[in-house]
């Protein structure tokens, strides 16, 4: 069944001019885009998305990050879209990241990991929900 998720070009990969490359993968693995945009984010909005991280060590590491720069926050549609860009994204670490993933292909490290997606239906409307307007989802 259809499904939407959310997922993020994060930083370090659109500092590299990434971004294009990654869409067109996401695009070649049959999501799609259903909104998309450019933005900037405070340390404190990083907060706000990642709250469910804030006990974790790495937390002031990524939110720093995650506002260190431009990112593209977008929607994804397509039959079973959380799991599978999950698939296409590869493992957190880029290390442990299978052959022909995004992460294998385009990121550095387990911080600075290229991309974002939603790991569940309930975090997908929340995260979908903090960059989007239901205007912008049609
Ligand atoms: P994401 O939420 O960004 O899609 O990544 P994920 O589900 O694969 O990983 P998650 O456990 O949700 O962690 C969120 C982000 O925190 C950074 N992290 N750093 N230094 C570390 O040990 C560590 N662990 C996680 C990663 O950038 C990860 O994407
Ligand atoms: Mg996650």
């Amino acid at each position: 069944m259809s499904q939407r998720t959310f997922s993020i070009i994060k930083p370090d990969a659109v500092r590299k001019g990434h971004a294009a490359a990654i869409l067109a993968e996401i695009e070649k693995a049959g999501f799609k885009i259903v909104s998309i945009k450019r933005l900037s984010i405070s340390k404190a909005q990083a907060e706000g998305f990642y709250h469910v991280h804030a006990a974790r060590p790495f937390f002031g590491e990524l939110t720093e990050f995650m506002s260190s720069g431009p990112i593209f926050p977008m929607v994804l549609e397509k039959d079973n879209a959380i799991a599978d860009l999950r698939k296409l994204m590869g493992a957190t670490n880029p290390a442990q990241a299978e052959e022909g993933t995004i992460r294998k292909k385009f990121a550095a490290s387990i911080g600075e990991n290229a991309i974002h997606g939603s790991d569940a239906e309930d975090t997908a409307a929340f995260e979908i929900g903090y960059f989007f307007a239901g205007y912008e989802l049609k």
